[in-house]
C-alpha cells in the first residue's frame, strides 16, 4: 500500500476546522483524492491536507505539491468582478448584466457578419476542471461556433492520431502489474501520470523480478531508479526506436501468434526495418549499442510489458513518427490485452480522440480530435483570409503564456474583434481580453475531470464545493447558462416544468426532458444549460455544477452497459444512469463506475477490419528517410534547450504566486559540468540564453544529470504578475510556432536550438 500517506500543515496560528472536507488535487492529471481542513481568520484558508484513503485510485497517496493549494485558492491576483477593456488598454469593472449582455451582443454580431464558425473556443479544462468545457458546448452551439482547441493539441494529438489509425482506440499501460516498464521521454517521479506514481515506481525498483527502462537524455530521478537508462541524444528517439524494432525482428523476439491473429500489415514492417543499420542508428542516438540490445532483450522476453510516452518525445522532432514506432515495440511483442500490458479504458467522456473529420479553415491543418493544432492558431487569425477567426472565447487556460511564440499569439489576440476570457486570475491571456469574466475557484464549486483512465476498475469523482463562493465570480456553469439565455437559446424551453420534474426524481425528469427534446431536437445542443438550470437546483447546493453529468452518464449507460453493470449500475440504460448519477452525488471521494475484464480488451479494437493495423504508409515513408542521419545542429545555436521540464515545484500556471515554491524559485537552467567548464561557468552564474526567437537572462545549475549539449528549463515560470514580477523565464517568449511536427502540428518545445553567453 501507499507509503506516501501524508499530513501537512500550513504555518498559521488561527483556528482550524475539525472536519476534513473531501476534494482532490488539481495540479496534475492524477487528481489524487485529498481531505482538507479549513482555517484562517475567515475560515477560507486551506490549512491542512491529507491524501484521501477512500479515493478509488490514489488511496491516500499524494505528492509534495498539493499542500501549497492555498496559494491557488487565496492567490493575490484573483479576479473579483467582470472587466471590460477601455480604448487605452486598461480595464474597468462592469456589472454581470452588462458583461453578459455585451459579450452576447458582440459574439452575435460576429456570427451575423462573418458566420459563427469564425468564433473559436480555446481551453475548457486544465488539470483539475473539465466541467467548464462541458457547459461551453451550449454557448458554442448558440453562436454556431465549431472550431476549438486546447493544450492537448500541443502534446497528445500525434499520439491520438496514430493510436486511432492503428487500433481505433486509445490505450494506456498497466504499470502496477507489468514485469517490464518503459518510460519514453517521461519523468513520472516528478510529472506523475499513473496512480500512486512514486509507490508504483519504488515497488518496481525494489522487485528483482521486474525491470524498468528509461529513455531520456537526462539522468532523471526516474532514470536513477531504472535498471536500464538509454541516455539518448535529444531529438534522436526515432533512430533509437527504429534500431530497437530492427533488433526485435532480427533476434526473433516478436510474438508471432499475436501478430498473425490480431494484426495486419506485418510484412511491410519486416521489410521497412530489416535493412536498418543498427550500429549506425544507435550511434546517431548517442547510446551504446550493447545497452540497446540488452533493453530489447528485456522487452522481448518480458511476460508483460507496459510503456508510457510523454512530452520528451511528443514535443520533439519526429513526434508522430515516434508515437508510431513506440506502439510497434509493444504490439510486435504482443503486449496488449493482458494484465500488465496495455488496455483501453471505458471513459465517461472520450477526451483522447484521434479522428480527423475536417481541416482548419485557413491553414488547412488536419484537426485531430477536432482540435486546431496550437501552433497554427495565430496563423488562422493573422491573415486576410475571409474565413479567419474573428472572435475567441478562452476559458481555464493561459495560451498567451503556454503556446509557442507568445509575442505572435498576443498579436493574434490583438487582431481579433472580440476576445472573452473566463479565468479565476488576471493571467497573461486575460490581459489581452476585451472582456474578462471572473470564475469561482475549483474549491468554490463542484468540479471533476475526464482523466479517468484506470483499468479494470475505472472511477469518477465529482468533488463538491468545500467553500462558499465569494461575491463577484460565478461558476462557469452559471456564466454559460446566462450567455445562452441572453442569446435566446432557452426561449421556449419549458423550464418550470422541467424544474418540477427534477424535484420529483431523475426518472420523471428524464421523461420530461426526452419529451421536450423529441419535439425540439435542436435543443440537444444547449442541453448542458438546461440541465444546470433545471436539474441543478434539485441537487445539493455544493454539487449543482454536476448537473451536466447526467447527460454524460446517460450516454455512457447506453454505450457501455456491461462494464457499468459489473460496477453495480445495471438495468435499462435509464435505470443504470439514474443509479450511477445518484452514486456520483453520494460519493464525494469518487465512485467506481466501470469494471472491465482483460479478456474483453482485444475486442475493443475498432479499426475497419477489427485487426490492429501495423502498416501506416506515410509513417513508413518517414522511417525510410531516417537513413539520411540526424538533424544537424546550427553552429550559431550549439545547444538543445528542453523548454519545459516538470520539476518538484512546477505546476503549469495554476499557481500565480511564486512564494509557493520552496526550491528553485527562479527556475535554474540545468547544464552539464562539461559545458559549464567549457564556458567557464560556476554554479549560479548568470548567462544570456538566446534562441532564434529571443533572449533571456538566467542562472545556471550545474549537474551531471545533463548530457553535454543539452540544457533544460522548467515550465510554467515567468508569470507577469499584475502586482509583482514573478521569477523564472516565460519559455514561449523564446519558442517559434513554425517549429512543429509535420503530421500533428505539435511543437518541438523539447528541441529549441539555443546559445549561451556568459555575462
Ligand atoms: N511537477 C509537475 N508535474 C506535472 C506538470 C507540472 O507542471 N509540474 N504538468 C503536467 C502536464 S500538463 C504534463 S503534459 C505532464 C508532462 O510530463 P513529462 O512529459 O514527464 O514531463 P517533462 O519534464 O516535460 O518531460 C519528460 C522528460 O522528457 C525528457 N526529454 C527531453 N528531450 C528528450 C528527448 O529528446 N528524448 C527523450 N526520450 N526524452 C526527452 C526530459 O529530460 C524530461 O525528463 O506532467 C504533468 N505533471
Ligand atoms: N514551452 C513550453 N510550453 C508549454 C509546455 C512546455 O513543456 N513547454 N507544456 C504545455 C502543456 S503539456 C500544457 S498542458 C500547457 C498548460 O497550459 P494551459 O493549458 O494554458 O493551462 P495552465 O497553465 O494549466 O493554466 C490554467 C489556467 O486556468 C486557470 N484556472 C484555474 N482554475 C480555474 C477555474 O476553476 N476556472 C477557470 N475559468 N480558470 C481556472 C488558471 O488561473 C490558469 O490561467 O502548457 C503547454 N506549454
Ligand atoms: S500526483 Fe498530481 S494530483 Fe497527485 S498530489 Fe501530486 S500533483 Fe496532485
Ligand atoms: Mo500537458
Amino acid at each position: 500500500m501507499a507509503f506516501y500517506i501524508t499530513l501537512w500543515e500550513v504555518d498559521m496560528d488561527s483556528k482550524v476546522s475539525i472536519d476534513w472536507k473531501k476534494t482532490a488535487c488539481i495540479l496534475c492529471e492524477c487528481n489524487c483524492g485529498l481531505e482538507v481542513q479549513l482555517g484562517g481568520e475567515d475560515g477560507r484558508r486551506l490549512v491542512r491536507f491529507r491524501g484521501d484513503k477512500a479515493h478509488p485510485a490514489s488511496q491516500g497517496y499524494a505528492c509534495e505539491k498539493p499542500h501549497r493549494l492555498d496559494h491557488y485558492q487565496n492567490g493575490s491576483e484573483r479576479l473579483t468582478q467582470p472587466l471590460r477593456r477601455k480604448p487605452d488598454g486598461t480595464f474597468e469593472p462592469i456589472d454581470w448584466d452588462t458583461a453578459i449582455q455585451e459579450v452576447t451582443a458582440r459574439l452575435k454580431k460576429i456570427e451575423e457578419t462573418y458566420g459563427g464558425d469564425t468564433i473559436m473556443y480555446y481551453g475548457g479544462g486544465g488539470q483539475g476542471n473539465h466541467l467548464p468545457g462541458a457547459y461551453a458546448t451550449a454557448t458554442r452551439r448558440v453562436f454556431g461556433s465549431r472550431y476549438r482547441s486546447n493544450a492537448l493539441a500541443q502534446e497528445k494529438t500525434g499520439e491520438f492520431w496514430v493510436s486511432h489509425r492503428m487500433l481505433g482506440i486509445q490505450t494506456r499501460g498497466d504499470f502496477e502489474h507489468c514485469e517490464v516498464a518503459l518510460f519514453l521521454g517521461k519523468n513520472p517521479w516528478f510529472s506523475h501520470g499513473i496512480p500512486r506514481t512514486r509507490t508504483t515506481l519504488k515497488e518496481m525498483a525494489k522487485d528483482p523480478g521486474r525491470k524498468m527502462i528509461v529513455i531520456d537524455p537526462r539522468r532523471t530521478k526516474t532514470a536513477q531508479l531504472a535498471d536500464i537508462h538509454l541516455q539518448v541524444k535529444p531529438g534522436t528517439d526515432a533512430w533509437l526506436l527504429s534500431a530497437m524494432i530492427s533488433i526485435l525482428l532480427k533476434d526473433e523476439l516478436t510474438d508471432n501468434t499475436f501478430i498473425e491473429e490480431k494484426t495486419t500489415g506485418f510484412s511491410a514492417i519486416a521489410e521497412a526495418f530489416k535493412e536498418i543499420d543498427v550500429s549506425a542508428y544507435c550511434s546517431h542516438a548517442g547510446v551504446p549499442e550493447e545497452l540497446v540490445r540488452e533493453a530489447v532483450q528485456v522487452i522481448g522476453k518480458a511476460k508483460s510489458f507496459a510503456s508510457y510516452e510523454d512530452l520528451g518525445v511528443q514535443m520533439n522532432h519526429h513526434s508522430t513518427l515516434v508515437s508510431y514506432l513506440h506502439r510497434m515495440l509493444w504490439l510486435l511483442t504482443g503486449n496488449f490485452g493482458r494484465k500488465g500490458t496495455h488496455y483501453s479504458p471505458t471513459t465517461l467522456v472520450n477526451i483522447a480522440n484521434g479522428n480527423v473529420k475536417r481541416n482548419s479553415p485557413v491553414t488547412q491543418a488536419p484537426l485531430i480530435g477536432g482540435l486546431i493544432p496550437c501552433n497554427s492558431i495565430a496563423d488562422e487569425i493573422l491573415t486576410e483570409h475571409p474565413q479567419r477567426f474573428r472572435g475567441m472565447l478562452i476559458e481555464t487556460a493561459n495560451p498567451a503564456h503556454s503556446l509557442a511564440d507568445s509575442p505572435k499569439f498576443r498579436e493574434a489576440l490583438e487582431a481579433l474583434d472580440t476576445v472573452v476570457v473566463i479565468d479565476i486570475a488576471m493571467t497573461e491571456t486575460a490581459k489581452c481580453a476585451d472582456y474578462i469574466l471572473p470564475a469561482s475557484t475549483q474549491f468554490e464549486k463542484a468540479e471533476a475531470t475526464f482523466f479517468n483512465f484506470e483499468f479494470p476498475e475505472n472511477y469518477f469523482q465529482l468533488r463538491p464545493a468545500i467553500l462558499e463562493p465569494i461575491d463577484g465570480p460565478l461558476p462557469e456553469a452559471e456564466i454559460h447558462a446566462r450567455i445562452v439565455e441572453a442569446a435566446g437559446g432557452l426561449d421556449d424551453v419549458p423550464m418550470d416544468e422541467l424544474r418540477v420534474a427534477a424535484q420529483q426524481g431523475l426518472a420523471e425528469y428524464t421523461q420530461a426532458f426526452a419529451m421536450h427534446v423529441a419535439m425540439n431536437p435542436a435543443r440537444v445542443g444547449v442541453a448542458p444549460a438546461i440541465l444546470y438550470r433545471t436539474l441543478g437546483p434539485a441537487l445539493p447546493k455544493e454539487q449543482a455544477e454536476g448537473a451536466v453529468l447526467f447527460g454524460l452518464v446517460l450516454k455512457a449507460a447506453m454505450q457501455f452497459p456491461e462494464p457499468l453493470a459489473r460496477a453495480g449500475f445495471d438495468g435499462s440504460p435509464m435505470d443504470a444512469a439514474v443509479k450511477l448519477f445518484d452514486a456520483i452525488i453520494e460519493h464525494p471521494a469518487g465512485v467506481v463506475f466501470a469494471i472491465e475484464r482483460w479478456e474483453d480488451v482485444p475486442q475493443k479494437v475498432a479499426t475497419p477490419g477489427g485487426k490492429i493495423r501495423l502498416e501506416l504508409p506515410e509513417l513508413l515513408e518517414e522511417v525510410a528517410k531516417l537513413t539520411a542521419g540526424p538533424i544537424q545542429a546550427d553552429p550559431a545555436y550549439p545547444f538543445v534547450l528542453s523548454a519545459g521540464e516538470r520539476r518538484s515545484f512546477t505546476a503549469n500556471t495554476i499557481f500565480r504566486d511564486d512564494t509557493w515554491r520552496k526550491k528553485d524559485a527562479e527556475g535554474a537552467l540545468r547544464i552539464s559540468p562539461e559545458d559549464a567548464q567549457k564556458l567557464g561557468l560556476q554554479e549560479e552564474n548568470e548567462v544570456l540564453l538566446t534562441t532564434r526567437r529571443g533572449s533571456a537572462r538566467v542562472r545556471v545549475s550545474i549537474t551531471d544529470t545533463m548530457r553535454p549539449g543539452h540544457i533544460s528549463l522548467p515550465n510554467g515560470m515567468g508569470l507577469d504578475g499584475s502586482t509583482h514580477s514573478l521569477g523564472g523565464i516565460a519559455l514561449n517568449e523564446l519558442t517559434e510556432a513554425a517549429s512543429k511536427d509535420a503530421f500533428a502540428g505539435t511543437p518541438f518545445h523539447k528541441y529549441v536550438p539555443a546559445q549561451i553567453e556568459v555575462v
